[in-house]
């Protein structure tokens, strides 16, 4: 098998050769590309802190067996997940995601200390962490959180995304690398509303607040999205308040490429959005009709975001993070598809002859340009990615699908 990878990837290579690409480069580039595994697609987004029912207009349908009952279990499949994805890849985790020890840890009263063995374990296996804060699934959840009128309330929040950010300053200098912090709030009214301003006002205060003490240890970011189930009238964080906001105040955007219209393009706010805020940060997911954060797949709208940035020169000013969740399905494999679909994107988008296709239309040559985009998509990327895993010696192709059948036999099926 290795031999006909080998004879495939050289003839690749010379046919990517051929419009100045070098591949060699490609694998380099594809090699230092780190996506930041979700902890939450393990469990359908439980965590360990409480066991009540996941709400803040976010859902996950499906009861396939086996999830990850506990810190363990959730260790163990995200190894295992990420021995079959080639490369080093980060872990994201939630703030429920603690190590609470059996205890009940208010999200006021979370610390650095509560994330230690998630530090050891990082270091231990050579893995970067990311981090969230949870406002949702908590009896002060509610329907506003950082926009809440009751100051009460508001302030129970604010605690929780300041010391949320400590945790992520922990972690940054840890690992001497920046932890990328984001903030997704569920905010918003199923229903006619009339003060929006004032909720706006108020969630725009709270992040004053939240983001007042400098952290040089990791970095913010903040999403928006259309609607959240339960919440379809009014969404406080809409982009334009987070797009404003981190224009604004030097802040990294969250794009998640469901929390769109479903004829708008999050590929096209790549360059938009660059022009004016330093870096961003993904959170690739797949919507199907709706925000329903079905596992990633390489489909032309992921494919696009990939294209955008590789053209706008900005590999190093995205971080990339994964965000589904679908329990129908075996979840470590959802992982690995997910991860590999998302590392074949940036794959076709590292090997598009930029140059060329540039200057075609420059000249005004669209044919030339719109026929040569046509050919790469059949152009041989899969004998590169096929090489790609080969020289990180995990399993090609189908044989992943082997190593998920007996990691489910021995362990999770046993759950
Ligand atoms: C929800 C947002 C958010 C969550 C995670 C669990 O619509 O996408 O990023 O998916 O925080
Ligand atoms: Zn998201």
């Amino acid at each position: 098998m290795k031999e006909s990878v080998k004879k495939a990837y050289e003839i690749a290579k010379e046919r990517y050769a051929a419009f100045g690409i070098d591949t060699e480069k490609v694998l380099e580039q594809l090699q230092d590309f780190h996506l930041s595994m979700h902890c939450w697609q393990a469990d359908d987004v439980a965590g360990f802190e409480s066991t009540g029912d996941l709400t803040g207009g976010i859902q996950a349908t499906g009861n396939y067996p086996g999830k990850a009952r506990n810190i363990d279990e959730l260790r163990a499949d995200i190894l295992k997940a990420k021995s079959l994805v080639p490369g080093t890849h980060r872990l994201n985790l939630h703030e429920i995601y603690g190590d609470f020890g059996g205890k009940f840890v208010d999200r006021d009263e979370v610390g650095p200390e509560h994330f230690q063995s998630w530090i050891d374990w990082a270091a231990e296996n050579d893995t970067k962490l990311d981090f969230n804060s949870t406002s949702f699934s908590h009896p002060k959840s509610g329907n506003l959180s950082l926009s809440n009128p009751d100051k009460g309330i508001r302030d129970f929040w604010i605690e929780h995304t300041k010391r949320c950010r400590e945790i992520s300053n922990q972690m940054g200098l840890a690992q001497g690398d920046p932890c990328i912090m984001n903030v997704w709030v569920h905010d918003g009214c199923k229903d006619q509303s009339v003060n929006h301003f004032m909720y706006r006002e108020l969630l725009k205060d709270s992040l004053d607040q939240i983001f007042a003490e400098e952290m040089p240890h990791m970095k913010d970011c903040i999403e928006g999205k259309v609607f959240g189930i339960g919440l379809e009238s009014f969404t406080v964080g809409s982009h334009d308040f987070y797009t404003a906001y981190a224009a604004a105040n030097g802040k990294i955007p969250t794009i998640d490429t469901g929390h769109y219209h479903p004829t708008e393009s999050p590929a096209d706010k790549v360059s938009a959005l660059l022009n004016f805020v330093p870096e961003l940060m993904l959170h690739v997911s797949r919507p199907v009709r709706w925000d329903s954060d079905h596992v990633t797949i390489k489909d032309d709208p992921t494919q696009e975001l990939f294209n955008e940035i590789v053209r706008a020169g900005a590999l190093e000013r995205v971080h990339y993070g994964l965000d589904y969740f679908d329990g129908a399905i075996n979840r470590t494999g959802a992982y690995v598809i997910g991860s590999r679909a998302a590392q074949k994107c940036m794959l076709c988008a590292l090997l598009e002859p930029t140059e060329l296709i540039r200057k075609y239309e420059l000249e005004g040559k669209t044919f030339q340009l719109l026929h040569l985009l046509e050919e790469f998509k059949a152009m041989p990327w899969g004998a590169v990615y096929d090489e790609f895993c080969v020289r990180n010696d995990v399993p090609l192709g189908d044989a992943v699908i082997a190593e998920i059948e007996k990691y489910e036999a021995e362990v999770t099926s046993k759950r």
